[in-house]
């Protein structure tokens, strides 16, 4: 269990007992390899010593600043012994490994206490000492790191018993990590004092508590993340300055957060936001049903009867709206056909969610590279949603389409004609897919498929002129191609009540000729009387699905 001491670095600034530690360590047979003024002490002291430099071939440069900072010196440290390829590769360069690193740090705290200069202060932030302690450190499972004089006794027993432990090298590299990350916190205090000027030490217990209290999950080491369930460190946040994780916050049905990864590129945080929007726009219908998002909002949506291909579901959610789909996230309720498959193939998408895929879909699908294909069978569900607020955290019961006005059997036909079967249909179908619209929300409905969605405006007017732009200019109105039959015909849902009758105008004016909302406006008579006065059927469903 002990690893022979038969090659030791040392490179230290505090040079008491060094001395006696490489002459034990010399005496019991090892080669000691040191730094500029540690070597030099050494020599004096009659112990045969090997430069750095002559290690690494390359001579001390910028003051100090770099002497061990080499492959020479780190690929020495950082091979993990045990393995056969880390071996043959430092055969391969000529580097040999090193059993013990003794090093010890520039005294950054003692010259800042001591009054130094900022420049003195800056040259003593050492760069190369924690690299070689934290090197060792992390592979305690080859060598030995000691880092101050304290543990010098220890060393040389170990020296002459033959090696150290595996348990004594894990202790040392636990004191080592603890010494360069208190290291890390002089100097970044310091640095935080020539901003602020000196920070509070009057109440050094209050100063220590704040500093807990701004500890947020994001700065804990990965294995106490994990006991909160962090699950990963994501790349980064909504914006590369952003720092990220992923959480599984229930484990017995981990869903989207514990969705299988086919294929593709690692997942990031956005598109975990609209991977979860899509899901659950896709999952809001019982027929199989296509969800494309983009920014958190459907660009995209669309069912296919019982027994069509969900194919067709993905041909008409692509046609709502061609150019937003680019670079989409495409949520399917069906497993993936090859058909489907076929139809995404030519167009750029971030990720593809679904139960299933046949397995010539998947093959197909793989063949893009930087596609995200990941399996979520299973149906959607969420019980609470949780919301943090300044200080806070808002706690909802998730918002799903189960309520008494979700059911067209429960509408109250307000004004024109019953609408027939297919029109009937379509409402519903516009009523289920409007939820997964940020409000204010409008969407326009077709044959089964969103033909104009306007999202995320401020009033409801704007998104009913939203809707209905882009419904009739196709792919929203990037290329300008006219297609202005799409609102003709077309029914609409809103996700609130219109507050006046003015919204309502336009979707009639557009040539809508049904629209379900949940009414409960003081000015309801207002707009209905607007829907009897261009024949135009209006349903309430007193329920409203707000999605902020
Ligand atoms: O200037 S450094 O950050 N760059 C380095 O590459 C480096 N290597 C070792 N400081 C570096 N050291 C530090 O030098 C050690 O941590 C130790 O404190 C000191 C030993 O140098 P000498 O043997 O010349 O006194």
């Amino acid at each position: 269990e002990r690893r022979p001491l038969t090659r030791a670095l040392l490179s230290v600034f505090d040079k008491t007992g060094i001395v006696d530690l490489a002459r034990t360590l010399a005496d019991s047979g090892a080669e000691i390899v040191s730094t500029g003024s540690t070597g030099a002490t050494l020599r004096e002291a009659g112990i045969a010593v090997t430069d750095v430099e002559t290690v690494t071939g390359f001579p001390e440069m910028l003051d100090g600043r770099v002497k061990t900072l080499h492959p020479r010196i780190h690929g020495g440290i950082l091979a993990d012994q045990r393995l056969a390829a880390h071996q043959e590769q430092l055969k391969a360069h000529q580097i040999a490994p090193f059993d013990l690193v003794v090093v010890n740090l520039y005294p950054f705290s003692e010259t800042v206490a001591a009054g130094g200069s900022f420049a003195e202060i800056i040259e003593k932030i050492d760069v190369g000492g924690p690299t070689m302690v934290r090197a060792a450190a992390k592979n305690f499972a080859s060598l030995a790191v000691v880092v101050d004089p304290e543990g010098y006794p220890l060393a040389a027993e170990a020296a002459a018993a033959g090696g150290f432990t595996l348990a004594e090298r894990q202790q040392l590299a636990t004191i080592a990590f603890t010494r360069t990350a208190e290291y890390d916190d002089a100097i970044s205090d310091w640095m935080l004092e020539q901003l602020d000027g000196p920070a509070e030490t009057d109440e050094p217990q209050d100063a220590e508590l704040e500093d807990d209290a701004d500890l947020s999950i994001l700065d804990l080491s990965d294995a106490d993340a994990a006991e909160l369930g962090i699950t990963a460190t994501l790349r980064y946040g909504e914006n590369p300055h952003q720092r990220a994780r992923l959480a599984v916050t229930d484990e017995s049905a981990p869903g989207l957060a514990g969705a299988e990864q086919l294929s593709g590129k690692e997942m990031s945080y956005n598109n975990y936001v609209d991977a979860d929007a899509a899901v659950r726009a896709a999952h809001d219908h019982r027929l199989p049903a296509v969800a494309v998002v983009k920014h958190n909002n459907p660009c995209g949506i669309a069912v296919a009867g019982e027994d069509e291909d969900i194919a067709l579901a993905h041909h008409r959610a692509h046609g709502t709206d061609p150019v937003s789909a680019y670079g989409g996230v495409i949520a399917a309720n069906r497993t993936v056909t090859l058909a489907l498959a076929q139809q995404v193939k030519p167009v750029f998408t971030e990720v593809i969610l679904a139960p299933d895929y046949e397995d010539e879909a998947l093959a197909l699908l793989r063949t893009k590279k930087n596609l995200r294909i990941l399996r979520l069978p299973g149906q959607y569900s969420r019980g609470v949603e949780m919301r943090e607020i300044w200080g806070g955290m808002l706690i909802q019961d998730s918002d799903t389409v189960a309520a008494d006005g979700d059911d067209p059997a429960q509408w109250t036909l307000a004004a024109g004609e019953a609408a027939d079967d297919a029109t009937l249909a379509d409402l519903a179908f516009a009523w289920r897919s409007v939820r997964a619209v940020k409000s204010n929300a409008i969407l326009l409905a077709k044959d089964s498929a969103a033909v104009g969605i306007g999202m995320g405006q401020v009033n409801r007017l704007d998104s009913c002129r939203l809707a209905v732009t882009r419904a009739n200019t196709l792919g929203a109105h990037a290329e300008g191609e006219q297609a202005p039959e799409r609102c003709r015909g077309a029914v609409a849902a809103s996700d609130a009540f219109f507050p006046f009758a003015d919204g309502a105008q336009i979707l009639i004016d557009a040539g809508v000729r049904a629209i379900v909302q949940p009414g409960g406006s003081i000015r309801d008579e207002e707009v209905l009387e607007a829907c009897r006065a261009a024949g135009v059927t209006m349903y309430l469903t007193g329920t409203r699905h707000f999605a902020h």
